[in-house]
């Protein structure tokens, strides 16, 4: 019977206005996604730092599996003359992280730009505000898409834009200027053959996040965008360790993906140690909005994700994502405290509602599994 462990992101206490002590708060909630935010991407992660970040999380009653994310240095996706350099941190960053007793890293390899928005407080009808795209908006130069992502975010730092690292703009997009979409899954695979085996070796499962939007933008290739690009990744490495971050939300931009059989196709194959669950809305064609977690209020069927988790044994680690901004709370975008934590409450009660109708079933039948031992933390 499947086991979710349910995980919350948090940015660390010198950049989050949430508190570990309020995300203890949250029902059923063990798991600290978290990350070292002043470490320039590129560098290895000192011992003492993931220590003490460790020990933070922990001595909140919490715990510290999951990483996200570890983001990969430019040389490494271009395949400059120094990458060589920069995976040889990485390795020491994952041997650093697995001492510390991490399980997962979740990661991009996304060219420039990590997730993007044309809208960071994109108001609802409700009066609350939420993230939006919408591809008619989305500014012709790469220069003031980066200036409206830091006006938008009104002082917090977002998750992959690293404000040293874009500050290069040009040199990176010129540096990029040969990196075709067969280059970059070269240069993937390069950095996969060299990581795996060492991921194999110290137990940490990499966990690839989709491309967000999934399609290619400002002339870069995108190589994570649908199911055909995952069997493709699968392949360069072949091993449990080089795995997937499912993140509903990214992969649901494009409706032609079908998540839960994305979910029912990978995690059979023990290639999705993560997985991210969030509801977009479809307002318009390459134009949405991130919207609260539940089926009613946007375009994706939570339920049917929920369900082919449930069907597929799904048992690894797990977290809502993007929420909205609401009762007047005015957080990171995305990153709120109390949509996120709804989400949390709606998505674990359709897995117990989900265990128990299957062993109402079960116990028509002939198996029984003694509930309550099959909910989330409950390792049995
Ligand atoms: C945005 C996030 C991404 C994600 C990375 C994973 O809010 O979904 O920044 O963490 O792409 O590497």
């Amino acid at each position: 019977m499947a086991n979710l462990k349910m995980g919350f992101r948090w940015f660390g206490e010198k950049d989050d206005p949430i508190s570990l002590a309020q995300i203890r708060q949250i029902p059923q909630t063990k798991q600290v996604v978290g990350a070292l935010f002043d470490v320039p991407v590129g560098e290895v992660w000192p011992q003492e730092k993931i220590d003490a970040l460790k020990k933070q999380v922990e001595d909140a009653g919490l715990k510290l599996e999951v990483i996200e994310s570890v983001n990969i240095h430019d040389d490494i996706k271009i395949g400059a003359p120094t990458r060589d350099k920069y995976i040889e941190n990485y390795i020491q960053t994952i041997k650093n992280l697995s001492k510390a007793g991490v399980k997962v890293i979740c990661y991009n390899f996304m060219p420039v730009f990590d997730w993007l928005r044309t809208d960071l407080h994109h108001q609802l009808a409700d009066g609350s505000n939420a993230m939006m795209y919408d591809e008619s908006k989305l500014p012709k130069d790469p220069e003031a898409l980066m200036a409206e992502m830091n006006s938008g975010s009104r002082g917090f730092s977002l998750p992959g834009w690293e404000p040293e690292r874009l500050a290069a703009l040009k040199e990176l997009f010129a540096a990029y200027k040969d990196v075709s979409e067969e280059k970059l899954v070269e240069n993937l695979k390069y950095f996969l053959d060299a990581i795996i085996p060492v991921c194999e070796k110290f137990d940490v499962r990499m966990a690839m996040h989709p491309d967000d939007p999934p399609k290619p933008l400002f002339g870069l290739p995108r190589i994570f965008k649908n199911r055909e690009d995952m069997l493709r990744i699968e392949q360069l490495h072949e091993s449990r360790y080089n795995g997937f971050t499912i993140c509903t939300g990214s992969l649901g931009e494009n409706p032609a993906n079908d998540l839960p059989a994305i979910i029912r196709e990978f995690v059979p194959k023990d290639r999705v140690p993560f997985m991210h669950v969030r509801n977009i809305k479809h307002v318009g064609k390459n134009k949405f909005h991130e919207s609260a977690h539940p089926s009613t209020e946007g375009s994706l069927d939570m339920f049917e994700i929920m369900k082919a988790l449930h069907d597929t044994d799904y048992d690894g680690y797990i977290r809502p994502d993007h929420g909205r901004n609401i009762w007047g709370e005015d957080g990171r975008p995305g990153y709120g405290l109390y949509d996120r934590a709804l989400g949390i409450t709606y998505l674990l009660g359709m897995w117990e509602a989900l265990i128990k109708s299957n062993l109402i079933q079960m116990k028509a039948g002939h198996e029984f599994c003694a509930w309550p031992f099959c909910m989330p933390g409950n390792n049995f």
